[in-house]
């Protein structure tokens, strides 16, 4: 066997599976800029944020990373408020200055059948888009990590990967709104208990790459 059929042949057995096991779900991104960007956050297809989704009443903790104190809390997130301008640093969760981002847990409560998961954000430049990736679990798994830090493979500790997030757009700062909608088309997203936000810094150019979240909804399937 020749070198090069011997590398599509590795490629094939080692894909093969990954790809069956993997199954992400694609999330969809809108944008808004300019007159569009409102404080009603309002797009074509993902949902506007909600007050009353299954997150309003859970629980979002820091995993690893630390919060930029020139923004609110953790509670931003699922407070149902919304900045009503761009830049808006009190009224959105963003990691500190200077650092890669960070991990965010939210326990639900109780396990329960998960439709969508969306996230909102809104910025004038680099910190308006979203780098992140999703991993959801019912917490069951023998070597389940409710918070598992920087270094440990969220696979490898009880969750699923279910989708990866990247807004920023090929050549722009990405300034503006942003909706993200997980969901899958086929049916609920699953069910689970437990949510882990694993987020990067949009750029490393300057210190201020960490994105300004302002919402993030967990829609439950009735
Ligand atoms: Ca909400
Ligand atoms: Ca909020």
């Amino acid at each position: 066997m020749t070198m090069s059929r011997h590398f599509l042949v590795a490629a094939l057995f080692t894909c093969v599976p990954a790809c069956i096991a993997r199954a992400e779900v694609k999330p969809v991104v809108e944008h808004n800029s300019g007159e569009q960007a409102t404080a009603e956050f309002k797009f074509k297809t993902v949902p506007s944020p909600a007050k009353d989704d299954a997150a309003a009443k859970a629980k979002f903790t820091i995993v690893e990373g630390v919060k930029d104190d020139n923004g609110g809390d953790v509670d931003k997130l699922n407070d149902g408020k919304l900045p009503s301008e761009e830049d808006q640093p009190e009224q959105n969760f963003f990691f500190n200055a200077g650092t890669e981002g960070g991990r965010l847990a939210l326990d639900l409560g109780s396990t329960i059948n998960i439709k969508q998961v969306n996230t909102y954000s809104w910025h004038p430049n680099t910190r308006g888009p979203q780098v992140y990736k999703l991993y959801a679990s019912d917490g069951a798994a023998k070597d389940f990590s409710a918070a598992p830090k920087k270094g440990t493979d969220p696979e490898k500790a009880g969750w699923k990967l279910i989708a990866t997030v990247d807004t920023r757009p090929h050549a722009a700062e990405g300034g503006g709104q942003y909706g993200v909608s997980i969901a899958d088309p086929a049916g609920a997203l699953g069910k689970y208990r437990y949510l882990l936000f694993d987020i990067s810094r949009t750029e490393s150019d300057d210190e201020f790459g960490n994105t300004f979240y302002s919402e993030i909804d967990v829609v439950e399937q009735k």
